[in-house]
Formats: structure tokens, sequence, C-alpha cells
């Protein structure tokens, strides 16, 4: 089910987000690490897609569009608080290495190198990755 389109920006702040289910959702479509798309995002009053993933009709429109872009893109998703496989959703929820979100054999390297949870172009599917590479961001926002 298609709830609305989703919305490509570029980086300065007031540009609204449309609407898909019950989340306003905004899409950046410039790379940055993980740390400036979680500030991207809480400069639009946003937070990095989280509650919007676990909803099954706008992780349907989200992935819908993921899948056709060819890019990678963060979500709201790292170890960075708690350390190996205890990831943490932005909202503050657990995201267990169980989830059926995550890409194939994912979290791969969650003790080192890979804290931070990206959206994979190639599973369009969550994967742990390095915070410091460039990737899309992906901002979510409840309406109330
Ligand atoms: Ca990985």
């Amino acid at each position: 089910m298609i709830h609305g389109a989703i919305l490509i920006a570029f980086l300065a702040c007031g540009i609204p987000a449309s609407y898909a289910g019950n989340y306003e959702i905004l899409i950046a479509d410039r790379s940055m690490n993980y740390a400036n798309a979680k500030a991207f995002c809480d400069c639009k009053g946003m937070r990095l897609a989280a509650a919007s993933l676990r909803d099954a009709d706008t992780s349907q429109d989200i992935l819908a569009y993921t899948a056709s872009s060819g890019y990678n893109y963060w979500v709201g998703a790292d170890n960075l608080q708690n350390g190996g496989y205890d990831f943490l959703w932005s909202d503050g929820v657990a995201l267990p290495a169980s989830s059926n979100l995550w890409a194939p054999k994912e979290p791969s390297n969650p003790q080192s190198s890979q804290l931070c949870v990206q959206l994979w172009n190639k599973y369009n599917m969550l994967d742990d990755t390095s915070c410091g590479d460039a990737k899309r961001v992906i901002c979510e926002k409840e309406v109330k």
C-alpha cells in the first residue's frame, strides 16, 4: 500500500518531509557519516529512521524506494552504547541480532569495527558497518 511519495531533500533545514503511513519520512540525497546523519535528522526535528522500519506499511514504502535507488542508507540503529550484539534503535527499542530485518549473515562484526547500522542496498536489509562511512540518510518523525 502506498501512503505517499517520499521526499528527496538537500541538506538545508526547513524542507518539509512527506508522509508515509504514521510517519513523516525524509531521505537525504547526500552522503555523510553516521554522526552527521544523526545531526542532519536532529536539524530537521526528526531522528534517524527506526520505528518506521518496524511498521509494516511504512517500511514497505521506504524499502520500495531504497530498493530501486542503488544507494546504501544510514538508519537509526547502533551498538555505540552497549557494544557487541546489543544494538538499539534510535527510539530506544532493542534491535536483536535475531531480527528478520538483518541481511543474511548480519550483524557480522559488531564487536570491533561495525558499530552502526545501514540499510544495505545489496539485500535492501540491515547490515552493521563502519560508522565513518559516507551513506545517504533516512529520517523519521511520528505523526501525532
Ligand atoms: Ca556487517
